[in-house]
């Protein structure tokens, strides 16, 4: 069982963080599953699944559905610990597992995540659904880290629109009221865990470092929730649309 203190921070946030959730061996032993999947799975992965930079190197920062095509990373998605985290989120309902992605902020990559609110393209109902995030790198606010508004979990979802981000789709409208939400920075080290509300108003910021920030994100969502199907499918084609008329990252 995790702490009060967590799963309260959790409902009362909508984020919360877990230091040291993964141990250091553990770790080394996911970045070395992670490097042999992205030497066979970059270059076959389904158009859309990856995401590259417009730098010199052209380097990665996205790879989505990983755990589709790798038996390893589906395994950590379902680690004992994560499930039994997010069961407890769900007050003891049953967690269906979704999906594993990586993103990869690059060394000095001017790119932000704008707000947005992932259940504007997850579409739960009720929304109770989270996104967990594992830090492979340090993450802080120089290096992008993920910065979540407090309460605003308790928001309905707000109008988005496409964000013209590679990697991000949706960002909110209009900016976000931070004095009724205070901005919070996830700052994580490696083997830390951060979880999000599906609901939760977030972004990411720039890479200003000369490391990595890379997070491997984890989606569940409760046995309780349904997903509107027609609208997940139309956000599909919309996107499919918008990758077709882009050339290369932003
Ligand atoms: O940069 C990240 O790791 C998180 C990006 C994000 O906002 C999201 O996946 O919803």
């Amino acid at each position: 069982m995790y702490d009060e203190p967590t799963i309260g921070a959790y409902n009362q946030n909508g984020f919360a963080v877990i230091p040291g959730l993964f141990s250091a061996e553990e770790m080394e032993e996911i970045a070395r599953q992670l490097e042999a999947h992205l030497r066979l799975d970059v270059a076959s992965a389904p158009r859309g699944d990856v995401i590259f930079e417009a730098n010199a190197e052209r380097s990665l920062r996205c790879l989505f559905r990983i755990h589709e095509r790798s038996a390893y990373f589906d395994q950590l998605m379902r680690d004992c610990r994560l499930m039994q985290l997010v069961r407890q989120l769900f007050n003891g309902a049953d967690v269906i597992a979704d999906g594993t992605m990586l993103i990869d902020k690059a060394p000095t990559t001017t790119y932000e995540f704008p707000w947005h609110q992932d259940n504007a393209y997850q579409f739960w109902n009720p929304p109770d659904a989270v996104a967990v995030t594992l830090a492979l790198d340090d993450s802080t606010s120089e290096s992008g880290a993920v910065v979540c508004l407090a309460g605003s979990h308790r928001e309905s979802i707000l109008p988005h629109q496409p964000s013209g981000v590679f990697g991000a789709s949706r960002g909110l409208v209009s900016d976000p009221s931070t004095e009724e939400y205070p901005p919070v920075t996830l700052s994580l080290k490696p083997g830390d865990v951060s979880l999000h509300h599906v609901n939760t108003i977030h972004r990411t910021g720039p890479n200003h470092t000369s490391r990595h920030r890379r997070n491997l994100g984890f989606a569940y969502h409760s046995s309780g929730s349904v997903c509107d199907n027609a609208a997940a499918d139309q956000y599909k084609r919309d996107l499919e649309k918008f990758l077709q008329t882009q050339q290369a990252p932003k």
